[in-house]
């Protein structure tokens, strides 16, 4: 048929594709075509896809497709995140086991991409939640606990009341969890970690491999703030009646003589310590108190500053003066060394609480500033110091050095450096995770388990109500799994029963995806070397701190390991934008959700993708109430029906050189422009040039030429192929109408001719004196001398110059010259 039957071509393409696997990448060493490397973020296999899938597979099919088109080598993977806690909650409500809801999803969420055509290599499909895949996180754990970067430490962790788990800082959102939004509170236990820091200096300053527009600075930025370099000094206080004295880290060190009290963090064991006998109850209350709230209330500036003096005094290293010591929520027990000193003049934070609490106020830098005890406000500008002994009269950089060295000297303090950063808190009280390969023995202590012995398999028989969350894992329950002998002496033990977080699984995927089914090792270091790094990644921004962070730290870890051979995964990452609706972002709670499914059975896979694409620049949100997929389809019925048109008209192989000239150029034109705004990643623009060169070829259809005009073949070949990477349905129905055989996908990609892209000329004006008095017809790359030249040899124009003098030509090609006379 000639019409248009989206549906239709969906079913006979998907069914070609699954036959002759066109997007299967090669492996073959001695392939030399360019190898290029694109990845979506996988998919959360949580009920079907959804739109927002929907717009980031589109722009990574974009990608992958000019690639392909290009004749270069691709790999183009896919595969799902499929452990976590959704399947979990799922299971307990159903009373079934977690796998059943996860793969069913995982089905239907593959049939959804099938027809949504990715042009994605199945062959190398992977799930996390496979054991083939997490005995390869138990490997990768193991090999981290060697080295000394995962270990086990008694701390206080983000425990989330409703999920009854701990979670990483990365996934504490304003004070709340990530998943439920529920309030996180603090708690004291015994966690797995990984030691992150131990990278923060390579996290930051490997960063310039993915500037300069590689990565959007709004991600380089968070991951900055987040890692939070900061430099400054530790400074020793001598504690009256304790023999050790107390650290404390300040960025301000040339504030030094301003400080006036010292406090420490009221939930650090050092408050309890320090507390003076008959200040306990009130510090026990307190810190009760403080047991309740995020470190996000604690620092917010909005809330009144509390607080417990607790009754003994510190020494300023360099005046001897005593300061009264509190005890207060906003001071951090893991920042720094969870004490600090306080400046209020010079500090926001402390002077609220001095004048709070009725503290005395120092000023040490003359900024030019009001009084911050009249004000309120505290100085943190630049100046000159006063009231500080030796440091009086110079500036503050200077101060800081000055200082730095009479501590250094004194033997209290020196230059630091601090990070804001905290180990990546790693175990989960959750069943369905990866276990951790650790088997406890009452003499041997943490003993891996040995690598012939991985995967520690997840129980099976657990199942509904038996993965209640607990405050202690599920696993902890499945007795038969937990007892073992110990691998070192074959004593009774016990296994480690927490599980790892998720953001294991997805921090190494991407190079699982070259060696999808090796079970000798977590991957084939040559081939992920051949692939590796990503060219292009593609997903959202809510990954800033988490994901995209861990997976730099494991590539690293992993360079040092001499595991991969090259230290950054991510080459180029693009952050697609939100689909909202109406203006705000679907919620179930506005019932403004628009379904995937719905929008496809109404208009079809390529209309759907097409309204994604031309809605906007790839990173900017896309509002669907104010696309419309009604006009895409329009426009791929058009776009049909020229290549129908064309191929009953004309064979493949025609000489378009005879074909109309206007016809030609413009499809030449489209071809340059489509190119350069697909490299640009401009694709709403090379959608709109598509639009524009099937308009051009129905006038050509229309008019006199007609159909068989062999420049509407050469027009309708390239809309075909350009059309391909946004819409491939409709594309690959068109190339085979047009007479050819194979996907329209592989190795299509023309160059337009040079020759056609030139134009002819353009219509300049020449100005005497402001008034235009003569046109020149000339060539759109004239240059300046020769548009002057011509203009001056103008007759009509020496008319109007007359005897007149000239004072001054201006002339701007090819489009216009003035002439200035006196
Ligand atoms: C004295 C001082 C004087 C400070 C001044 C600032 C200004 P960043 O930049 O975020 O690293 N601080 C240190 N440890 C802390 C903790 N555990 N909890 C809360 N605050 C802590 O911040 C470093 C500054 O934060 C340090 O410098 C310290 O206050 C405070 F005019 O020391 B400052
Ligand atoms: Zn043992």
């Amino acid at each position: 048929s000639d019409v248009y039957d989206a549906h239709a071509l969906q079913e006979k393409w998907q069914a070609r594709w699954r036959a002759n696997n066109p997007f299967v990448a090669s492996e073959d060493p001695a392939d030399d075509r360019p190898r290029r490397y694109v990845v979506d973020m996988f998919a959360y296999p949580s009920g079907d896809l959804h739109m927002g899938h929907a717009e980031a597979f589109a722009i990574g099919d974009i990608i992958a497709r000019y690639w392909f088109q290009r004749g270069e080598n691709v790999l183009h993977p896919i595969g799902w995140d499929s452990f976590g806690l959704p399947a979990e909650n799922a299971a307990i409500k159903n009373g079934t086991h977690p796998a059943e809801w996860t793969y069913a999803n995982i089905e239907t969420q593959a049939q959804s991409f099938q027809r949504y055509g990715v042009s994605v290599d199945w062959t190398r499909r992977l799930h996390t939640s496979d054991p083939e895949y997490y005995r390869w996180n138990q490997w990768l754990f193991l090999r981290f606990f060697e080295r000394g970067l995962a270990y086990r430490k008694e701390g206080l962790v983000n425990w989330c009341p409703q999920d009854q788990t701990v979670l990483a800082n990365e996934q504490v959102v304003q004070g709340l969890c990530e998943r439920c939004d529920t309030p996180v509170v603090r708690r004291s236990l015994n966690q797995w970690y990984f030691k992150i820091t131990e990278y923060a200096d390579r996290l930051l300053d490997d960063m310039h491999q993915l500037e300069g527009g590689r990565w959007s600075e709004d991600v380089l930025t968070m991951q900055r703030n987040w890692i939070g370099r900061s430099y400054g000094a530790d400074v020793e206080f001598r504690i009256e009646g304790r023999d050790e004295p107390v650290t404390v880290y300040t960025t301000r060190p040339d504030t030094l003589y301003g400080a006036t009290f010292f406090v420490v963090a009221a939930d650090a064991a050092l408050a309890e310590e320090l507390c003076a006998p008959d200040r306990r109850d009130e510090l026990d209350t307190y810190r009760e108190q403080v047991a309740k709230l995020s470190d996000i209330e604690r620092q917010s500036t909005e809330r009144p500053k509390t607080g417990v003096f607790l009754g003994r005094y510190a020494t300023n290293p360099v005046n001897g003066e005593r300061l009264p010591i509190w005890a207060a929520d906003y001071v951090l027990a893991e920042y720094g060394h969870g004490a600090i000193m306080a400046v209020p003049a010079h500090d926001q934070r402390d002077l609220d609480f001095a004048l709070k609490f009725d503290l005395p106020v120092r000023n040490v830098v003359d900024t030019g500033d009001a009084d911050p005890a009249e004000t309120g406000v505290a100085t943190t500008g630049d100046g000159i110091l006063v009231n500080s002994g030796p440091l009086d009269g110079l500036t503050k950089d200077d101060a800081v050095e000055r200082i730095i060295g009479i501590l250094q000297e004194r033997g209290t303090g020196q230059g630091a450096v601090n990070y804001r950063l905290r180990d990546w808190l790693l175990s989960r009280q959750r069943f369905w995770g990866t276990p951790i390969p650790i088997i406890h023995c009452p003499d041997c202590g943490e003993v891996p388990v040995p690598d012939d012995q991985l995967p520690v398999r997840l129980p099976d028989n657990l199942k509904g109500a038996d993965l209640a969350p607990k405050g202690v894992s599920p696993l902890a329950a499945a007795t038969d799994w937990v007892n073992v002998s110990c691998p070192k002496c074959g004593g009774d033990a016990k296994r480690d029963t927490d599980t790892m977080d998720t953001f294991v699984d997805s921090s190494w995927y991407f190079l699982r995806y070259c060696s999808p089914n090796l079970d000798t090792a977590p991957f084939e270091k040559e081939r992920v070397d051949r692939w590796g790094p990503v060219d292009q990644y593609i997903g959202g921004k809510e990954h800033a701190t988490l994901h995209l962070l861990y997976a730099r730290f494991f590539v690293k870890v992993l360079y040092d390991m001499g595991m991969v051979g090259f230290t950054e995964p991510f080459a180029r990452l693009l952050n697609q934008g939100q689909v909202i609706n109406g203006g705000r972002a679907m919620s179930k709670s506005l019932g403004n959700g628009v379904d995937l499914g719905e929008e496809i059975e109404r208009y079809g896979v390529d209309a759907v993708r097409l309204t994604m694409i031309f809605a906007g620049p790839p990173e900017d949100d896309i509002d669907w109430a104010d696309v419309s997929p009604g006009a895409s389809l329009k426009f791929l019925n058009r776009a049909f029906r020229v290549m129908v048109q064309a191929g009953a008209a004309t064979q493949p192989g025609t000489d378009p050189s005879t074909g109309d000239l206007t016809l030609r150029k413009a499809t030449h034109h489209a071809l340059d422009q489509v190119t350069k705004a697909v490299e640009a990643y401009r694709f709403n623009v090379a959608v709109a040039r598509i639009m524009e060169l099937v308009t051009a070829a129905r006038k050509t259809i229309d008019s006199g030429p007609g159909a068989a005009d062999p420049a509407v073949r050469e027009a309708a070949e390239v809309v075909a192929i350009t059309l391909s990477l946004v819409a491939p349905y409709v594309a690959e129905e068109g190339w085979e109408r047009l007479g050819h055989t194979g996907s329209v996908t592989i190795g299509n990609w023309r160059t337009p001719d040079p020759a056609l892209l030139v134009q002819e000329s353009v219509t300049c004006v020449v100005q005497v004196a402001n008034k235009v008095r003569d046109k020149l017809e000339v060539s759109p790359d004239i240059s300046e001398e020769e548009l002057q030249r011509r203009a001056l040899a103008s007759e009509r124009v020496q008319g109007f110059i007359g005897d007149r003098e000239i004072r001054k030509v201006v002339v701007r090609p090819p489009k216009l010259v003035n002439i200035v006379v006196g």
